[in-house]
């Protein structure tokens, strides 16, 4: 299904008043509205093609209906999400679960819906139907020469489906590691991952990325091969000026301080891309800040700051990505509520007073330096958001205008009501 324009110009009408009145009022306080309007509007979040269907978990499953089936269904969804907020202008994609078949046909047909590929994302943490040999002992570390070079290839496969698509990144992200103490010799995996990252990186394109994505636990218990941000940025550096680490905010120990983690990657020139996605004990895939909003915000300040010491493109420079999946969820409905919440991070990190921080810090008055940040993260900036979507042709409430037109409905009125999308 497609949403006709006019669709959501009618819902925009019956809601205008009521969103101005609003907006003015909020506006009036904000010294810098316009350009904040003006970077919203730039800002776009990828969609990750696993994220479209019920998943993320390894109990039951339960079919949500109407999930995409295939890869072109799966570009429609984020067609229809993109339609509505006209900012998830993006798709990322993994190998093998989405496979493009006719990449010209494909890229066409994102391109209809206004939307481009993202960076594409191996798999070697599971084994496929018909794959020669296991990864049950890992796939970039694993003892076996044979699995290592099967890994690589499979990684220089994917780059070769990007480079068809349009996409410029690989993310890597491995489940290897140990579950149990004695079972690797930590130095001798780490060698054979960086042997592999070397032969993929050598694979890359002129103007392409690697991203190395770590995870502290999970599916591995005891150790894992890209563990922390300190083991990526160790491959990344090795590795050279293409390959950059990849912070997922579900891949921490508690409690981790990830803002100070991306302050020092965008330092080192070192940060590459970004999961969103919230949690409370793990890597849990919850809805972006719907758990702790207050650290997503103190980390898009980090963000913001960061690039802006850099003259970074705020929109461009860094890969942005919402990584969840669920299970009790519409997943589009969910995804709509994640985009909203990074916009309104990002907003509030924008409204931060830099260079009264500044003179707070330096002076060492806490309290102030404190209450700045505070300041910027209770400022109501919903009608902001919602004014920038409005003047890009976005739905104003992008999630009730999802319901009005009762599209769930009639997503499983076109596919089926029992059909489960690719992915975890
Ligand atoms: C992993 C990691 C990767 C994602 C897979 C599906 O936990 O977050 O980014 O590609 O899940
Ligand atoms: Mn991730
Ligand atoms: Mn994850």
């Amino acid at each position: 299904m497609q949403i006709e324009q006019s669709r959501i110009d009618e819902l925009n009408a019956q809601l205008e008043s009521g969103h101005k009145r609003n907006f003015e009022f909020y506006a009036a306080s904000l010294t810098n509205v316009e350009a904040v309007i003006d970077k919203l509007i730039d800002f776009q979040v990828a969609i990750p093609s696993w994220a479209l269907g019920a998943g993320g978990t390894r109990f039951g499953r339960f079919s949500i209906g109407g999930e995409p089936g295939n890869l072109e269904e799966k570009i429609e969804d984020v067609g229809l999400l993109h339609k509505l907020n006209q900012s998830s202008g993006a798709i990322s994609l993994h190998i093998p679960w989405d496979i493009p078949s006719d990449a010209a046909k494909i890229r066409a047909l994102a391109a209809h819906h206004g939307l481009v590929f993202d960076a594409m994302n191996s798999n070697t943490f599971q084994d496929q139907p018909g794959q020669k040999l296991s990864y049950k002992y890992g796939s970039l570390q694993n003892v076996d020469k044979g699995v290592r070079q099967q890994a690589v290839d499979h990684n220089l496969e994917v780059i070769k489906y990007g480079k068809e698509l349009g996409s410029n990144s690989l993310t890597v992200w491995l489940s290897d590691g140990s579950s149990f103490p004695g079972q690797l010799n930590f130095r001798k995996a780490f060698q054979n991952t960086l042997e592999g990252l070397q032969d993929i990186y050598a694979g890359l394109p002129e103007d392409w990325k690697v991203f190395v994505e770590y995870k502290a636990f999970e599916p591995n218990f005891y150790s894992m091969s890209v563990g922390d941000w300190g083991q990526s940025l160790l491959y990344a550096s090795k590795l050279g000026p293409k390959a950059f680490t990849l912070v997922d905010l579900g891949h921490h120990l508690p409690n981790a301080n990830i803002e100070q983690i991306v302050s020092l990657l965008l330092m080192e020139k070192k940060l590459g891309g970004f999961h969103f996605n919230d949690s409370k004990y793990g890597d849990d895939d919850l809805t972006v800040g719907s758990m702790r909003p207050y650290q997503l915000f103190l980390i898009f300040r980090e963000l913001v700051e960061g690039m802006n010491a850099r003259g970074m493109n705020h929109a461009k420079d860094l890969g942005w990505m919402i990584d969840a999946s669920h299970n009790i969820k519409d997943p589009l409905e969910d995804l709509l509520q994640s985009v909203e919440a990074i916009q309104i991070a990002y907003a509030q990190a924008l409204l931060v007073d830099d260079k009264a921080l500044d003179e707070a810090r330096e002076s060492n008055d806490v309290v102030r330096a404190q209450e700045i940040l505070q300041q910027a993260f209770r400022t109501d900036v919903r009608s902001v958001v919602a004014e920038a979507r409005r003047r890009s042709g976005a739905a104003i409430d992008p999630l009730g205008a999802y319901r009005a037109m009762k599209i769930r409905d009639i997503l499983i009125g076109e596919r089926g009501a029992v059909n489960k999308a690719t992915g975890l």
